[in-house]
């Protein structure tokens, strides 16, 4: 394998054009944004309720000339409309699904002297006559939300703003993956999908627009989704430290309200509105090695020998643009892949899938015998100039056309190209460069003036500028994708990486934070980025590991290695002027280190997968913030992620404490809720073991959990694991093709609330949505002297690998265990690992379901 690569023109070019173009607009508060075309200049402020009529499911509302609407989809789910010339905006969304969107629930008309508005059964909605602020209370009156006294509604011709009372003590969150802090207040954001190489913790804004944030206030949550595709922009606090507001340049005044009052409910709320994120396949939650690029053929076999020689659990490697004919997507450079269905067919025997890049940059290549060209121009499914000649601009191939994504016949067009890739057993697609990325567009996209048409049920059929496609377009581009995959295989769940996307993303692709950089800073911002990410839809997603951008030292890169075996995707990917970045790349020792991580991550994978079932069924993120599951961990209930570092949890029950500064040697201190955790990787009850030199109880009056002090050491990443919690792992495996041996492993961790769950199925196709999985529920209780643990029986049909269980009981310090499964008084064999302190339990697995009762004996 190559250790140093020559300086790649290519990056070269994209770095200097994307560079010069697509960073004028960094961090800047929407007061000072520098604007696409100047705004006409009437100026209207909403002040005044001149005339209001009741709807049954909400209210209607006149200001002069300006109608506003508002009505609720749910008890909990408020949409408000406003047009400034007294029509409603188009009823239409690429982001809220039609089923939520025409949604509606009966409400009661209340109103007064001073106001109009109604109730449902969880929330009161008034709005002031005298100034049209609209105020939301729950039923007890606590205030949800509230607009501003000044300034409630502005339109600037067709731009508007909304701005709101900000509480000293609410904090904001999501808009996908802004970097810096999880906390969005006191910054300001635009959102304008941009290629934005090498952004830093202050570029703004980057590859996503996910117009989605939700306030976190003394334990009540609500949300927001503004549903408007132009450029938006946010500003929680840094214009006036009183209200957050949030505008669009154009398109409708179309915002939705989610009432909590807790996180989860959000979420789930959220998931209702845009839709989950479909259950992905097994495959890709295993480790995943790419880089810019792999080339020619025989470099993509060694890589795959090289891992398998290593014994490094994988189960995908990337096809980065090198591997076409001279960048032109859905080609193959025939030259350094003589055989390429060949090598694909070699990988899968070696149990790795492969993931092709597929750009949406199609070549302007008129009468070349370029297929995508000719029936892309043939069924005219390029975007065009204002003049209708079809826009030409330059990325990776040379001069490129566009494909018109917001068409539903232009998206099937788009599909049917993946029929020869899928033929030839390719097994995921990688949608970069959409936001979209062009070399020589103004600002490094398409001029503003590009025509899109949008041809898409529930939309008029209109043609319409940039502006207004432009933060959809990446969507879009991934959703032609998907179903283009759906429709040539039916049956095989797809994997799209998308790079931009817009709200409700989710339904489509998996995601990644971009071209982020080999430093300690950017292993630190990953999880803020992902967290994030996960708290506006897209709980699929992964920041590259080590950095794409430069080339990490040995213990960046290690540390990194550690933090992507707890990412939702665990994906190695550089750049092509990176020195290389595999797992062995610092030597044995460091390789060795890595790879137990690695392997954890295998292990742990029955867990990790029930975690991704459960996201695509309710929207939970598989890493989620602290406040998710512990919402009342602090006195005045404010989110303790703000005290707490770095930490997130992976699924459920895993708490991860990064250091926020892996690069010092100094301790650290990592806050835990208030129940009691056990060290993951020793199993020792935190307050017993080597994790137990901290302060009992944090001095800090607010805080009602317990600190420890940590000591950073380079090969431990600090876990921890939530008492009263049930995890299945399973014994190594080289990929997820491969089926494990032995027993599938419980590992029992007792205290309050003790349960756990295991999804399974094919991990490929969608026969579990016709029963064929295997769903376990287990729970825990503690006995005087000794414990039970119940094994819920097989639900579904899929039938599992294993024959035995083992049950690890951990928190006992009993030297010689008795184990008997309940009833039938039948003796389970039974030992004491000390190394590990936990019981050890093995019983064949009937799938009926049982009790076992553990004993402690001195
Ligand atoms: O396709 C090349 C790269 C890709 O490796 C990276 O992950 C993307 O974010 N791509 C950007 C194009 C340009 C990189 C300089």
């Amino acid at each position: 394998m190559k250790q140093n690569r020559p300086l790649s023109t290519l990056c070269l070019l994209a770095i200097a054009l994307v560079r010069a173009s697509a960073f004028g607009e960094q961090a800047t508060s929407p007061a000072n944004s520098s604007r696409p075309e100047p705004l006409p200049k009437q100026f209207t402020i909403l002040d005044s309720i001149t005339g209001s009529r009741t709807l049954s499911n909400g209210i209607e509302i006149q200001s002069g000339k300006a109608v506003m609407q508002i009505t609720a989809l749910r008890e909990d789910v408020l949409r408000v409309r406003v047009g400034p010339h007294g029509q409603l905006p188009e009823d239409a969304s690429w982001a809220v699904l039609p089923e939520s969107r025409s949604a509606s629930t009966t409400v009661s008309a209340e109103e007064d002297s001073a106001s109009v508005g109604f109730h449902t059964a969880a929330l009161r909605v008034r709005v002031e006559r005298a100034t049209m602020r609209l105020r939301i209370t729950d039923l007890k009156g606590a205030v949800v939300q509230e607009d501003a006294a000044n300034r409630p509604i502005e339109f600037h011709g067709r731009a508007f703003r909304i701005h709101k009372t900000m509480p000293p003590e609410e904090h904001y969150f999501g808009l996908g993956d802004k970097p810096g802090t999880l906390d969005r207040r006191d910054h300001a954001y635009h959102l304008w999908n941009t290629d934005s190489y090498g952004f830093q913790e202050s570029t703004d804004p980057i590859y996503k627009a996910i117009p989605f944030f939700l306030t976190s206030r003394r334990g009540i949550t609500a949300a927001v989704l503004l549903d408007n595709t132009w450029r938006t922009s946010f500003d929680f606090g840094k214009e006036s430290p009183d209200a957050y507001s949030f505008g669009s340049e154009g398109g409708p005044l179309d915002y939705y309200i989610l009432y909590g009052p807790d996180a989860k409910n959000v979420l789930s709320t959220y998931t209702w509105l845009t839709g989950p994120t479909p259950l992905p396949p097994l495959w890709s939650f295993g480790f995943q090695q790419s880089r810019f690029t792999y080339h020619p053929e025989s470099e993509v076999r060694a890589l795959a020998d090289r891992l398998r020689a290593d014994k490094i659990p994988v189960d995908a490697i990337y096809l980065d643009i090198d591997f076409q004919d001279h960048h032109r997507p859905f080609t193959v450079d025939q030259i350094q892949f003589a055989h390429f269905s060949q090598m694909i067919a070699d990988l899968r025997k070696q149990d790795l899938h492969v993931v092709a890049i597929t750009d949406l940059h199609i070549a302007d290549l008129p009468n070349a015998q370029y297929a995508p060209y000719d029936s892309g121009i043939a069924g005219d499914h390029f975007v065009k100039n204002p003049d209708n000649s079809v826009y030409v601009g330059k990325v990776w191939p040379g001069p490129s056309v566009f494909p018109d994504f917001t068409r539903k016949s232009t998206r099937k067009w788009w599909g049917s190209l993946y029929a020869q890739f899928v033929q030839d057993g390719i097994s995921g697609f990688w949608n970069d460069m959409n936001e979209p990325s062009v070399f020589d567009g103004p600002k490094g996209t398409m001029p503003d003036d590009v025509q899109h048409r949008i041809g898409e049920p529930g939309f008029q059929q209109r043609t319409t500028s940039h502006l207004e496609i432009h933060n959809v377009y990446g969507m879009e581009n991934s959703r032609a994708t998907y179903d283009g995959l759906l429709k040539l295989s039916p049956n095989q769940r797809p994997f799209v990486l998308t790079r931009a996307s817009y709200a409700g993303g989710q339904r489509y692709a998996a995601t990644w934070t971009g071209d982020n950089s080999s430093t300690w800073n950017h292993l630190r911002l990953t999880t803020p980025m992902l967290l994030n990410l996960g708290l506006s839809g897209f709980g699929m997603s992964g920041a590259d590991v080590g950095g794409f951008v430069g080339s990490p030292g040995p213990e960046l890169l290690t540390k990194w290695f550690e933090l992507g075996a707890f990412q939702p995707i665990d994906r190695d990917h550089a750049c092509d002027i990176s020195a290389s970045q595999e797992i062995w790349v610092h030597g044995p020792e460091q390789e060795a280190i890595r790879k137990r991580y690695i392997e954890e991550r295998y292990k742990l994978m029955p867990y990790l997968y029930t975690a991704a079932e459960e996201m695509s069924r309710t929207g939970l993120p598989i890493v989620r913030p602290l406040f998710l599951e512990f919402p009342d961990a602090t006195k005045d209930k404010h989110p303790m992620d703000l005290d707490a570092g770095n930490e997130f949890l992976f699924g459920g029950n895993l708490l991860v404490a990064p250091a926020v500064y892996p690069e010092k040697p100094d301790a650290y201190s990592v806050e835990l809720p208030s129940v009691s955790w056990y060290n993951y990787w020793t199993g020792e009850k935190v307050d017993e073991g080597t994790w137990s030199d901290g302060a009992p109880a944090l001095n800090d009056p607010g805080f009602i959990g317990r600190k420890i002090t940590i000591k950073p050491q380079l090969d431990i990443l600090p876990v921890f694991v939530r008492e009263g919690s049930i995890l299945p792992l399973q014994p190594l495996v080289q990929s997820t093709s491969e089926t494990p041996k032995g027993p599938l492993i419980l590992r029992v961790y007792p205290g309050k609330d003790c349960k756990g769950s295991l999804y399974m199925d094919d991990g490929q196709s969608f026969a579990y949505k016709h029963g064929d999985f295997l769903r376990m529920e287990f729970t825990c209780s503690e006995t005087p002297n000794g414990i039970t643990v119940h094994i819920g029986p097989h639900q579904g049909s899929y039938l599992p690998w294993w024959k035995n269980l083992q049950v690890e009981v951990y928190g006992s310090n009993s030297s010689s265990p008795k184990a008997s499964i309940a009833g039938s008084g039948e003796k389970v064999e039974s030992s004491f690992d000390a190394l590990r302190h936990a019981t050890t339990l093995l019983m064949p697995d009937n799938g009926s379901g049982r009790d076992v009762q553990v004993e402690w004996t001195q």
